[in-house]
């Protein structure tokens, strides 16, 4: 990586590569996304659309719990991991000085439009840091990919350049506050944000310090983008605090379905 480009990096707190994500990799998660809403849509309708934005739509009218398994699925699917977990992304985290980039937490997509969204955050994100979330090494970093084009009026992404130097800022005593990590309004100026040009094709590496927020989007599109969220494992306060982890991963206390599965369903997968 040129030293100007690092120089940027830990001048602006994020820096973006540009059309270095292979776009069958990007197109390998969009199908997958399809997939899992299509076979979840078949259980509602008889004859599916087919934009994506508008099967997704679909599913949160029709079965809200449904919509809900299917995103959290389509933060399991292996394309996901393909795209967000290879050898250029760590080279790059190396680069920037994560040495020894560990995945903090499994990869997130969202799926940002009013039209799908229960609460606020759903739609866009409030301005936060992400070290808020992760709480792992201080130079840690988040992956940011737009799976679809980002236009303005879906709102791109929106950051305050540099604000990753000012450490961790006070959150909103907003008790009702829809976002746990919420900033204090006090804690910074509406007008130093920018907003990131990151085109399909590129990728953004923000430091988890870095004040960042969702734009607005207008369109009746869904704002399709993942993210993927590492520490440095050699980074010494990491190491002091144990590499910590804040993220919850439990095994079930329960069977969630009552008397399932039978022996007849089963023998019909394997015979
Ligand atoms: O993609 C966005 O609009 C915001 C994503 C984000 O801030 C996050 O996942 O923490």
């Amino acid at each position: 990586m040129p030293e100007s480009r690092l120089q940027n990096y830990n001048k602006n707190g994020y820096i973006t590569l540009r059309q270095v994500v292979p776009f069958q990799l990007i197109r390998d998660v969009v199908s997958e996304v399809d997939k899992a809403f299509s076979n979840q849509l078949k259980n509602h309708c008889d004859e599916l659309p087919s934009d994506l934005s508008e099967k997704i739509r679909l599913l949160y009218q029709k079965d809200f719990d449904a919509y809900l398994g299917t995103a959290k699925l389509c933060n399991h699917l292996s394309s996901l991991y393909l795209l967000g977990i290879n050898s250029n992304i760590t080279a790059t985290l190396q680069e920037l000085g994560l040495s020894f980039p560990t995945v903090c937490a499994r990869p997130v997509i969202w799926f940002h439009s009013s039209a799908v969204a229960s609460t606020e955050r759903y739609a866009k994100l409030p301005p936060h840091q992400e070290w808020s979330n992760m709480q792992g090494s201080l130079d840690g970093a988040v992956v940011w990919i737009p799976l679809t084009q980002i236009t303005e009026e879906m709102g791109k992404l929106q950051a305050i350049p540099g604000s990753h130097l000012g450490g961790l800022l006070e959150f909103s005593e907003n008790q009702e506050a829809d976002y746990p990590f919420d900033i204090d309004e006090e804690a910074f100026e509406e007008r130093d944000f920018v907003e990131l040009d990151v085109e399909l094709g590129d990728l953004l590496v923000f430091s988890s310090f870095l004040v960042h927020r969702s734009g607005h989007n207008h369109t009746k599109d869904i704002r399709l983008t993942t993210n993927f969220r590492f520490n440095n494992a050699d980074e010494k306060t990491f190491i002091r605090r144990n590499f910590l982890n804040p993220y919850k991963y439990e095994v079930a206390k329960k069977l969630h379905t009552v008397s399932f599965p039978k022996i007849d369903i089963i023998k019909e997968i394997f015979e």
